[in-house]
């Protein structure tokens, strides 16, 4: 029986590769999040860059809060059973007219994890729909293998700028609008990417990257994540701890070793070095 999912809901996220939208946040928890960002923004005069924006929950207790929040785990524990870790969080925001755009990809293709039992919940916290550039959809193409290509495009968020290397059929996308405070989830291997903000406001979204615990990474020794929900049943990650404070300089050191273990194994065999140094505090 599904704690927040209904069954059909359950059956398209296996058969289509996602499903959307469910309510997690209110108007006004989405606006207090916004806020939360923002502010640190202004403080760092510019939006979150570099770094800053993989994992930003070992650094903002407020986002770690975020990855814990119960109605999303219930809905995450739907798709991947009671055992879950946070292998990742990041930020994904089109600041207004902006060209920033993300290609059609698999997430399974680059994050070299063993196994499919891997589920991104995508968190609007403005409104993302077609005119701002929402997540797009290929529906069941997450059966099979697609090879990509590294672009490294100056204006893709993605971080090798990875493209699929075949034609999409983008007449079978299908739009995953959301309002604030809601979310969608996607499976690793769903074929995915957004369109530029074409609006005149940002749009902002916080992927969080959740894996049942019994999945390995491949690509190194060790790799880390933040215990959820349930046991990490079989040692397999280095288990991370909640930031004392918004960006406490134990928080801030620990994070940077993490991104840059995981940094180097997510662009091993790619031409540029891993995510780039914060540039502002
Ligand atoms: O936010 C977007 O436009 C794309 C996000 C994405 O590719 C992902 O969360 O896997």
């Amino acid at each position: 029986m599904p704690k927040i999912l209904s069954n059909a809901q359950v059956r398209q996220y296996h058969e289509l590769g996602y499903c959307h939208p469910f309510d997690v946040l209110t108007t006004d928890e989405a606006a207090s999040y916004l806020d939360k960002l923002e502010a640190y923004e202004g403080a760092s005069e510019g939006p979150i860059d570099g770094v800053y924006r993989h994992k930003p929950h070992l650094l903002f207790p407020w986002l770690h809060d975020l990855v814990n929040n119960p109605q999303v785990l219930d809905a995450v524990e739907d798709v991947l059973g009671p055992n879950i870790l946070c292998w990742g969080s990041s930020f994904f925001n089109k600041e207004a007219q902006n060209p920033a755009y993300v290609s059609w990809h698999q997430d399974s293709n680059y994050w070299g994890l063993d196994r499919h039992d891997v589920c991104t919940a995508w968190i609007a916290f403005t409104a993302s729909n077609k005119l701002n550039g929402c997540m797009r959809m290929i529906p069941g193409s997450h059966n099979v293998d697609i090879q990509h290509t590294d672009t490294f495009h100056k204006h893709n968020l993605l971080s090798r700028g990875q493209e699929i290397d075949v034609d999409v059929d983008e007449a079978a996308a299908i739009d995953l609008e959301l309002a604030p405070g809601e979310m969608s989830l996607h499976h690793v291997r769903v074929t995915h990417g957004s369109n530029p903000n074409r609006s005149s406001g940002r749009r902002v979204g916080f992927a969080i990257r959740y894996i049942a615990s019994d999945v390995r990474q491949t690509l190194g020794p060790r790799d880390f994540a933040t215990l959820v929900r349930g046991q990490e049943t079989h040692d397999y990650w280095e288990l991370e701890p909640r930031p004392k404070a918004e960006l406490d300089p134990e928080a801030v050191a620990y994070h940077a070793s993490v991104c840059e273990i995981q940094g180097k194994m997510l662009y091993s065999g790619a031409q540029i070095k891993p995510f780039q140094p914060r540039t502002r505090r």
